[in-house]
């Protein structure tokens, strides 16, 4: 089966729903081709943490409603290490702050705002592959229910993650930058208040832990572990346990623990692709780079990304000009790039690395110490966790 539309997004995971969006807003016809189903792509369970680019590009979408109603603002987040506490105050420093608020929902208010307008979305569609990008006229080929279609589009947005087949299409193509980090985060849902207001981030003698939610009911807490940990291996009662020992004392004395509703391990990992346009394809979100959520930039990169992308798109379609989508990649590896860097710096900062040696963990604690007692330092931290501006 044939179809013909001006965008083709490969992905339906925040960077492809929120592009679609942004795209139907500006009368831009697109399709959105997505391999899994929309229980699977709403059960990966992943960031919590909007910046105000992010939020307002929801708001521009559309979708921000339940976000206003549900999510928490939140003005600062605490760094615990040494079993003391320091807040970093985004408002007293900055005059600014973030929104609490699941990646889950946002996926789930961009899926149902699709699904409400009708827009044309195929799940479950198998064995997607990308074909003459170097013209005018690029194809999305994939099956769905034994069926083979091809899409016919002027350009194609792959969206579709680190795994997905976009970038794989341009491999020759590419520059890539990585860094893999040798631990992972093992991270659990449960049903239980959260400690604090805000985040702890804990650099303890054990390793790293953060103290995160979802809601005033339902918290996400994380540890630092090894590669060779398996799921299976942490029971409920081991993580409590190992997570109780590296939040400072008090504040293990007063968290309520409970059962997991959700258990998974994330690697970690720092990764660029350069540049992010190949003629009429272009790479956003996760397809393009990845970054340690330690900063809390995935989900917010994806979002600035999608904004420059849409912006340059409406502009071709509706002005006729071509300066926002030769600008794309340039602009976007621009805020990208800052964000790679305070992702690599808090993970340096807050994690026990298996080769740190006495002099590395004197470094570590002496930079923790100058920042907590540094008004220059936490505003630093604080612009970048609030995120940077995107470039007009
Ligand atoms: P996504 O990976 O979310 O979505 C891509 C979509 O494309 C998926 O639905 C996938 O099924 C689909 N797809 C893939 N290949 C395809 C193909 N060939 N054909 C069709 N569809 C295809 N960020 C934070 O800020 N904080 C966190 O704590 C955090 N934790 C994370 C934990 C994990 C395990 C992972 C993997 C990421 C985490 N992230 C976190 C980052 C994450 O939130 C991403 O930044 C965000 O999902 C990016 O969204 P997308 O670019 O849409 O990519
Ligand atoms: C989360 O709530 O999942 C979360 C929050 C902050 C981070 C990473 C993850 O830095």
């Amino acid at each position: 089966m044939n179809h013909t539309t001006q965008v083709a997004i490969v992905g339906a995971g925040p960077s492809g729903l929120l592009l679609g969006e942004l795209l139907s807003q500006a009368g831009i016809d697109n399709i959105v081709v997505e391999q899994r189903s929309p229980d699977y792509v709403l059960g990966r369970i992943r960031a919590g943490v909007l910046e105000t680019v992010c939020v307002e590009a929801l708001e521009q979408a559309g979708c921000a409603e339940r976000l206003h109603r549900e999510g928490l603002i939140h003005h600062g987040v605490e760094l615990a290490f040494g079993g003391q506490r320091h807040r970093v105050n985004f408002e007293e420093l900055i005059g600014k702050h973030v929104v609490v608020y699941g990646q889950t929902e946002v996926t789930r208010d961009l899926m149902d705002a699709r699904k409400a307008a009708g827009r044309s979305t195929f799940y479950e569609a198998d064995n997607a592959s990308i074909h003459d990008i170097d013209g005018d006229n690029p194809k999305v080929r994939f099956v769905k229910d034994g069926e083979t279609h091809e899409i016919s589009a002027r350009f194609v947005a792959g969206c579709d993650g680190f795994h997905g087949v976009s970038r794989r299409t341009v491999a020759e193509r590419v520059r890539t930058f990585e860094r893999v980090y040798p631990f992972g985060w093992l991270g659990i849902l449960a049903d239980v208040p959260p400690v604090t207001d805000e985040l702890i981030y804990a650099n303890s003698e054990r390793g790293f832990a953060l103290s995160s939610m979802r809601s005033k009911t339902r918290v996400r807490c994380y540890i630092q572990c090894s590669l060779d940990d398996k799921v299976e291996d942490w029971s409920d009662d081991r993580f409590w346990d190992e997570y109780l020992r590296r939040l400072p004392e008090e504040a293990a004395a007063t968290t309520t623990t409970g059962p997991s509703i959700e258990k998974s391990i994330a690697p970690l990992r720092s990764f660029v692709t350069e540049p992010m346009r190949f003629g009429s394809l272009f790479l956003a979100g996760d397809a393009a780079h990845i970054v340690p959520p330690t900063g809390a930039k995935g989900l917010n990169l994806a979002a600035s990304d999608v904004l420059y992308l849409a912006r340059g798109i409406t502009e071709f379609f509706r002005a006729n000009s071509s300066e926002g989508i030769d600008a794309y990649s340039q602009r976007a590896l621009s805020r990208i790039w800052k964000a790679e860097r305070f992702s690599w710096w808090m993970t340096s900062l807050l994690h026990r690395f298996p080769d740190q040696g006495d002099f590395d963990r004197a470094i570590q604690r002496a930079e923790l110490d100058y920042l907590v007692g540094s008004t220059a330092a936490k505003t630093a931290l604080a612009e970048n966790y609030v995120g940077l501006p995107m470039l007009a």
